[in-house]
């Protein structure tokens, strides 16, 4: 559950790629696979043929030049530009125009983000707080996630 997978390669034989980002080998199906970003990796999400594929694929932002190898997108995948702050610079949250802003799904998601910042948060200020794609929440400065009347923003400051 949200994790933020770039800038992996995983070139399989004859040129083919297993999985820069995720490569699946399930003999269970028990793997929950959401909210998770993949993209700019080698390859995508990549399943070994004969293989379980996992309980829950759901709500992935899968962008990669190849993004599904034996495997079907899952309910709610998007395949567009994450759009990370700096992505050269590694810097992996999302800017304010990011199509992962509450796009994750509510269900096993971790209620803190990779900063500590507690989710999910109203990132895209239409009074509805829902989890965002990826290891990151995004933190709308104008945003007020439970109507205190103090935004998140400066509840985030420390
Ligand atoms: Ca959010
Ligand atoms: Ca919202």
């Amino acid at each position: 559950m949200n994790n933020t997978i770039v800038g992996n390669s995983a070139p399989g034989p004859s040129g083919s790629d297993q999985g820069g980002g995720i490569s699946l080998d399930l003999v269970t199906n028990n793997l929950i696979l959401a909210n998770n970003v993949v993209a700019f990796d080698s390859g995508g999400i990549y399943r070994t043929p004969n293989t379980m594929t996992p309980a829950v694929f759901r709500n992935n932002c899968v962008t990669n030049p190849v993004n599904y190898v034996n495997l079907s997108p899952g309910a709610g995948d998007i395949n567009t530009d994450p759009q990370f702050v700096n992505r050269a610079g590694g810097d992996f949250h999302l800017l304010g125009a990011s199509p992962c802003i509450d796009s994750g799904k509510a269900q096993n998601a971790p209620l803190i983000d990779r900063d500590g910042v507690a989710r999910p948060l109203d990132g895209n200020d239409d009074g509805l707080a829902a989890f965002d794609i990826g290891a990151y929440e995004y933190v709308n400065p104008l945003a007020d996630t439970d109507h205190d009347g103090m935004a998140d923003q400066a509840k985030q400051r420390k």
